[in-house]
C-alpha cells in the first residue's frame, strides 16, 4: 500500500456507512397498487385493510375450515378479525406478510406486544390522510410512487376523464392487460368509446385505433411506461392477439413516444378460484419472448420483472444482453427475505448496478413501510458484502460514489432508463 493511500476502511465502520446511506436514500417505488388520493375510496389504508391483503387471505384460510364462501359474506371487519386470529392469535406471525403488518405498525409508533385489535382501529380511526401518506412515505423512505392505472377499471377512469389536481409524489403508469389479454371483447368496449377498431379483425385499422386509444389515454395520464402481466407460456413472435397487437400498436407507440414497456410474466391467474385476487399462481416463463423482443425492437426500451424464481438467473443474463432491457424488482412470490437476497446478490454480481433491486408492489399505503425496511435490510446486507469484496482487493469506493451507486439502485438507474 502507498504511503499516501487512506487506511482501508474498518469492516465495521464500511457496513454502517453503507447501512446509513441505504436507510437514508429515498426510493423511487416503480410499481405499486397505490393510488393518487384524488382517487379516494381506491387509495386503501389502515389496520383492516392491511389484515384483508390476500397475501393474508390466502394464509389465513389454509388455518380455518371455513368454507370460502362463508368468508367473502363477512364484511371487512369480519374477515380481518379471521385474519387476526388464525395468523397472529392461534399462531405466531412468522410468514414475511405478517411480520410486514408488525413491522409497519412498530414503526408508526403503535405498541403491538397489546395484541389489542380494537386499540389499533381507534388509532386508525382518528388518522388524517394527508397526514399518514406523508408520514408513511417518510417512515418508507419512499420519494416517488408510481401507480398502476387501467383505463379499463370502471372505478378508476371515471377520475381521470374527471380530471383532478394531480398529487406529484404519485406518477401513473398505463396497465392494458384487458387490451391484450382480452382482445375479442376489448374491441368492442373500444368500439363503444368510439376507436374504429372494425369488428375485431387484427388488421391496419384496428391497429392505429389501438395506437389512437393508446396515444388519448398517454396524454390523460402521462404514464412512465405502459405495462402488462403475461401468463407463462406467452410467446412473441406469434399469432396472438397479444403478440400481434404489441407487434402493431404497442410497441409502435412505445418507440415513438419513448415510453419504455413493462412485461410482468408468469403469472396463472385464478389457479384456485375460489380465493378470488388471492387465487393467482405462478409458472415457469418461456423468456424467449423477452429476448426476441429485445432483439428485434432495438429502438424499444423495456422493463421487466418475470414471477418464478427460477427464471432469475435467465432473465439477469437476458439484461446482460440487451441494454435496451431494464429489470426490477423481486415481485410478489419473489417478495420474501430468503429470496430478495439470493436475486439482488446474483443481479450485482451479474449486472453491477444498472437494475432496479425492488419495488414494493403495495396495495395498502401502509405497507410502503414494511415492504421498504424489510428489502433496505437485505440490500444493505448484499452492498456490504461487495464493498468489501472490493476493498479487498485495494479499491476503495469513497462514501461519495457509494452514495451515488445506492442513489442509482433506488431508482435513479430506472430514472436513467426513462430518460435514455
Ligand atoms: O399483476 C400485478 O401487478 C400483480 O402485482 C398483482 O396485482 C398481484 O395481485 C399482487 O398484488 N402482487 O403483489
Ligand atoms: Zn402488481
Amino acid at each position: 500500500m502507498n504511503a499516501n493511500s487512506p487506511a482501508p476502511v474498518a469492516a465495521s465502520e464500511l457496513a454502517a456507512q453503507v447501512a446509513r446511506l441505504v436507510q437514508s436514500t429515498p426510493a423511487y417505488d416503480l410499481h405499486t397498487h397505490l393510488y393518487d388520493p384524488a382517487f379516494g375510496e381506491l387509495l386503501l389504508w389502515g389496520i383492516d385493510d392491511l389484515l384483508v391483503y390476500h397475501y393474508l387471505i390466502a394464509e389465513s384460510l389454509r388455518q380455518t375450515s371455513l368454507p370460502f364462501a362463508d368468508f367473502w359474506r363477512l364484511p371487512k371487519t369480519g374477515q380481518a378479525d379471521l385474519v387476526w386470529d388464525a395468523l397472529f392469535v392461534r399462531h405466531s406471525p412468522l410468514s414475511e406478510a405478517c411480520r410486514g403488518v408488525l413491522t409497519t405498525l412498530h414503526a408508526l409508533g403503535l405498541d403491538v406486544r397489546r395484541r389489542d385489535l380494537p386499540a389499533l382501529r381507534q388509532w386508525f380511526a382518528q388518522r388524517n390522510l394527508d397526514r399518514h401518506i406523508t408520514e408513511c412515505m417518510e417512515l418508507a423512505g419512499v420519494r416517488r410512487i408510481c401507480m398502476t392505472n387501467s383505463p379499463f377499471d370502471p372505478l378508476e377512469r371515471p377520475v381521470w376523464e374527471r380530471g383532478f389536481q394531480r398529487d406529484e409524489r404519485f406518477a401513473a403508469a398505463l396497465r392494458i392487460d384487458p387490451l391484450l389479454l382480452a382482445w375479442p371483447e376489448t374491441a368492442a368496449q373500444l368500439r363503444e368509446w368510439g376507436y374504429a377498431v372494425g369488428n375485431g379483425e387484427l388488421d391496419d385499422r384496428a391497429f392505429s385505433a389501438v395506437r389512437r386509444f393508446l396515444a388519448d389515454w398517454s396524454r390523460k395520464i402521462d404514464p412512465q411506461f405502459l405495462m402488462v402481466s403475461l401468463p407463462p407460456d406467452f410467446t412473441f413472435p406469434g399469432r396472438s392477439p397479444a403478440a400481434q397487437l404489441l407487434q402493431g400498436a404497442v410497441l409502435p407507440h412505445c418507440r415513438d413516444t419513448g415510453l419504455p414497456f413493462a412485461l410482468m410474466p408468469g403469472v396463472r391467474r385464478q389457479v384456485n378460484p375460489l380465493l378470488r385476487m388471492a387465487g393467482d399462481g405462478l409458472g415457469l416463463t418461456d423468456l424467449r419472448a423477452l429476448e426476441n423482443l429485445c432483439a428485434s425492437h432495438p429502438e424499444n426500451k423495456f422493463l421487466a420483472t418475470v414471477l418464478a424464481r427460477e427464471n432469475q438467473h435467465e432473465l439477469t443474463v437476458l439484461a446482460r444482453k440487451f441494454r435496451n432491457l431494464h429489470i426490477f424488482g423481486c415481485w410478489w412470490f419473489l417478495n420474501i427475505p430468503s429470496l430478495i437476497d439470493e436475486i439482488t446478490r446474483m443481479r450485482v454480481e451479474l449486472l453491477g448496478l444498472s437494475f432496479t433491486p425492488q419495488h414494493s408492489d403495495a396495495r395498502i399505503l401502509d405497507q410502503l413501510v414494511y415492504k421498504w425496511r424489510h428489502s433496505r435490510e437485505i440490500i444493505t446486507r448484499v452492498l456490504v458484502d461487495k464493498y468489501s469484496d472490493l476493498a479487498r482487493t485495494g479499491w476503495d469506493t469513497t462514501p461519495d460514489e457509494m452514495a451515488r451507486d445506492v442513489r442509482n439502485l433506488l431508482g435513479g438507474s430506472f430514472e436513467q432508463f426513462l430518460r435514455q
